[in-house]
């Protein structure tokens, strides 16, 4: 991460890494999420609620179960030195969830992060501030609580919709008036917002402490976008966590990037605490699927 991409990350509260992704990356993407589409509740990590009672209660599923370039994206050498410097070495991947905009998702823009809380009591999710949608630089250093990473799938042409924000409120002291948090139409949208274009491949970077959104969709066609949230370990925002032991070949850093939160990060002191639960977690997996045949 350069100076002027330092600079600008912490003036605005976001940046956008040009062909994050290769087209073939981009199109291997597409065509896996295209086979699970129909067939998926969940596109994402992201729940707060079970689909079905066998759910496993904490290693939550995931995109990274459609493997190849889902698994690539834990870890791109594009975005890596970014988290690293925003977040400092030892981050974890908290959730991942696909967004698909099109003229039948009819949504409608709602700011949301922003200021030095997450939630708050008008927040429409909730009074969720716990402190963890923060954002600050001192001694040399970018701290953050939670980074997003949406990677585009589509180009966003100027005025179809896509990722919005107002640039500089994840640095501002009051809150979001609150006549700004909902626009219904992009005429609502106020002028202090930016609107973000973007190519298929690109990549926008954003703390979620800058008060963001999703651009009602005016396009044709979709805007399909995938985001990996990093948070430092010590930083919990799914009650999910992943299991690392669910994905073959990963790397060792890989590994340690899905490791589940605590101050101690992938430390070895801690690291066989983890192993075990996930060894339960295959233990529960194998004992459900030997029953099942019995209980039809
Ligand atoms: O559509 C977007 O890029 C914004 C998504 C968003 O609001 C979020 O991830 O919290």
């Amino acid at each position: 991460m350069n100076h002027h991409e330092k600079y600008l990350f912490d003036l605005r509260g976001y940046l956008v890494v040009r062909n994050a992704l290769t087209p073939a990356q981009v199109q291997d993407l597409a065509e896996r999420l295209e086979a699970h589409r129909g067939n998926s509740k969940h596109l994402g990590s992201d729940r707060t609620v079970f689909s079905s009672p066998d759910d496993p209660a904490w290693a939550s599923p995931s995109m990274l179960e459609w493997g190849g370039p889902y698994i690539d994206l834990i870890d791109l050498p594009t975005i890596t030195p970014y988290l690293e410097t925003l977040l400092g070495v030892g981050y974890r991947l908290d959730h991942d969830y696909i967004k698909i905009d099109s003229e039948n998702s009819n949504r409608k823009l709602y700011l949301h992060g922003g200021g030095q809380g997450a939630g708050g009591k008008t927040d429409l999710v909730g009074p969720t501030d716990g402190g963890q949608c923060y954002y600050r630089y001192s001694n040399g250093r970018f701290f953050n609580g939670l980074v997003a990473v949406a990677f585009e799938l589509d180009t966003v042409q100027p005025g179809t919709g896509g990722f919005a924000c107002i640039p500089g409120s994840h640095k501002a002291n009051l809150e979001l008036p609150s006549d700004w948090k909902l626009s219904h139409t992009q005429d609502d949208i106020p002028e202090c917002v930016d609107r973000v274009s973007v190519s298929a491949g690109d990549a926008i970077i954003f703390t979620e402490a800058c008060a963001h959104g999703t651009v009602p969709w005016r396009g044709a066609g979709e805007r399909r976008t995938i985001f990996y949230k990093y948070c430092p370990h010590a930083v919990a925002w799914s009650p999910c966590y992943y299991n690392g032991d669910n994905y073959p070949n990963l790397t060792e850093h890989q590994r340690a990037i899905l490791m589940p939160p605590s101050a101690f990060g992938p430390a070895e002191s801690t690291r066989h605490i983890w192993e075990k639960a996930q060894a339960e977690q295959a233990e529960l997996k194998r004992l459900r699927s030997a029953r099942a045949p019995n209980q039809g």
